[in-house]
């Protein structure tokens, strides 16, 4: 049935099934009833497992295809009329060969299933942060997460009216054959087409497709930007809240620091998190100049492995109820158990890959196999966040105080520093680099080059991307200082220094205080850093030695850090801004004490 008034979603709508030819067209609603169809179709389609209900009411299960348990980059394309528009670091395809490419993937690719026509919006409806979007799919679990990670249905299409503007967004499972596997951004079109996948960066088009590929490049266009961040609110025992956004690159821990729980002492004392965001900011400068953020998306899509009471007691809560749980062991009662979970090992279940499985298993090469993939995630709703901040729903969005990089890097970078200014800090967060982890298919602990973590994100040249975090700096009445932080250092048997996790929470304290103005740091090579009183370590034991490892510039290391950053500025020939040259020669300079050469 047709619900809508809008002549170019009707017509769009209608020639996207005529290529993907599906039995039947569905308009989604949004209301429970549909999801009570939806779950039913699913499950009897053997594509939704309904979870025990009496232990985990409202809860989901799904597997992917094996081939298809994260985000597959070197499938995903930038396709713009000018290559040199997507850059160096994205993959590019003209849209005229995409298209081609793509149609003859979609071809009749939905015959025998329903294409649902999904209207969604990221952001409240009615801020000036909101973008629509439409998805078309052939998958009800693809509609399920939707109904979780966006506000979608008959809102939406009345927010589109009859002319409104939306993201086009077109996706089929097709054969989910990673032979023919393609995620299409056309950018200048805005419209999004991703088939032969069913895992969620690839497939929710309304999160790493929309809110920050294509965002990026609309936020460029309008003045504004799209991170990879997320947002979360400190509160001070004076009852101070102040709201910092934090990058770092795909399951590097952005959902266990959005909601920490603060050490002992810091509780005691009266310190509260609130959780804004957990994975996306929007960020626009207000009337005063200063920087808002929004979270555009309406749930968690969060890692499972390691996830605990220890570790993330405020997901665990989350999760309890209305949530998917995607490619962890299904125990025989129902439930779910993934690899660090609170529950010792269950005896048996069937594993990610849909195998019986039993502790201790190994495979063919003598390799433990796994109870749950270590890239599988629970979708749930924001809204279930104990800690969630009453701030989510203010359309204005917070202010940000700081901006906080970090990546998750065995050597090289200390805990924390802080930039001396914006220029220095766009710096920083260019020269962000990470180890690779589940979330991407590649090589597990490489260590890959990835500013602001938006390197799979950027859906525009990373060079003009500088130029425009430096562009907007120059905008803000007192730009937030710039910070970058590492919890993952290891000392020299191989064991990491900082304890991490709610820890956190003592060095984000120092960078509260930095922000505001309270305390002074001390200076080093790479920025400022903290004078060893200023960071409260009761309960931590913390010596000076380990405080100096965890500060230590090894120069061999920063020798091999500088030529691995250069190589990758290179990449941008003439487009990379002066600026991010300039602050390389002044750090080279800072620690080798000479002037070189860049
Ligand atoms: C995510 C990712 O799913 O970054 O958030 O891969
Ligand atoms: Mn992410």
């Amino acid at each position: 049935m047709n619900s809508t008034n809008h002549i170019e979603l009707e017509k769009w709508v209608n020639e996207m099934a005529q290529l993907c030819q599906p039995d039947k067209i569905v308009w989604c609603n949004g209301s429970e009833r549909e999801k009570k169809q939806l779950i039913q179709e699913g499950n009897a389609a053997g594509e939704i497992v309904e979870l025990n209900q009496k232990k985990l009411p409202g809860c989901l299960f799904h597997r992917t295809h094996q081939n298809d348990v994260a985000r597959t980059e070197h499938l995903t394309f930038i396709c713009t009329n000018k290559k040199e528009a997507a850059g160096p670091t994205n993959n590019w395809m003209s849209p005229k060969e995409a298209y081609e490419k793509a149609k003859a993937l979609f071809n009749g690719s939905m015959k025998g299933r329903t294409m649902y026509v999904v209207p969604f919006a990221m952001g409240q409806i009615g801020s000036k942060f909101c973008k629509l979007g439409v998805e078309l799919t052939d998958s009800i679990y693809v509609v399920l997460n939707m109904r979780i990670m966006t506000t979608m249905g008959k809102k939406v299409l009345k927010a589109l009216g009859t002319n409104g503007e939306f993201t086009k967004c077109l996706h089929s499972k097709a054969d989910l054959n990673i032979e023919r596997r393609l995620i299409l951004h056309f950018p200048e079109d805005n419209t999004i087409w991703s088939v032969g996948s069913g895992y969620g960066g690839n497939v929710l088009l309304g999160k790493k497709c929309l809110a920050l590929r294509i965002a990026s490049h609309l936020g460029r266009k309008e003045g504004w930007m799209a991170e990879h961040m997320l947002i979360m609110g400190i509160e001070e025992p004076s009852g101070k809240v102040t709201y910092v956004a934090a990058a770092f690159p795909s399951a590097c821990g952005k959902t266990n620091l959005a909601m920490i729980v603060p050490p002992p002492v810091f509780e005691k004392k009266g310190y509260k998190i609130w959780t804004v965001g957990d994975d996306i900011a929007w960020l626009k400068l207000d009337e005063e100049g200063d920087l808002r953020a929004v979270n555009p998306e309406t749930g968690f899509f969060g890692v499972l492995p390691g996830t605990n009471s220890k570790t993330n007691p405020n997901a665990m809560a989350t999760f309890k109820k209305n949530s998917i749980f995607t490619n962890v062991l299904l125990k025989k009662d129902k439930t779910v158990w993934w690899e660090g979970h609170d529950d010792p090992s269950p005896q048996e279940g069937t594993n990610w890959q849909g195998m019986d499985w039993k502790p201790g298993m190994t495979d063919l090469a003598g390799k433990p196999v796994l109870a749950a993939h270590p890239n599988s995630r629970f979708t749930s709703p924001i809204t279930q966040c104990p800690t969630l901040s009453k701030e989510y729903f203010d359309p204005n969005g917070v202010k940000i105080s700081a901006i906080i990089f970090g990546g998750r890097r065995n050597h090289t970078a200390p805990l924390v520093f802080e930039a001396r200014n914006w220029p220095e800090g766009v710096y920083v967060g260019a020269t962000m680099a990470s180890e690779l982890t589940a979330a991407q298919m590649g090589k597990l602990g490489e260590v890959r080059r990835d500013p602001m973590a938006m390197i799979p994100f950027c859906g525009y040249n990373m060079a003009d991307y500088f130029n425009h975090w430096l562009e907007t700096g120059k905008k803000m009445k007192s730009p937030p200082k710039i910070f970058h932080v590492n919890w993952f250092r290891r000392d020299e048997n191989g064991k990491f220094i900082w304890p991490g996790y709610g820890d956190n929470l003592r060095v984000l304290s120092w960078i509260l205080k930095r922000s505001s103005g309270e305390i002074s740091a001390e200076d080093s090579p790479l920025g400022l850093i903290p004078k060893m009183e200023d960071i409260d370590f009761t309960g931590l034991n913390l010596t000076r030695e380990t405080w100096n490892k965890l500060f230590d510039i090894n120069q061999s290391e920063w020798e091999h850090e500088m030529t691995d950053r250069k190589n990758f500025f290179n990449k941008f020939g003439s487009d990379l801004p002066a600026s991010i040259l300039e602050e390389h020669t002044k750090l080279q300079e800072r620690i080798f004490g000479q002037t070189v050469s860049v």
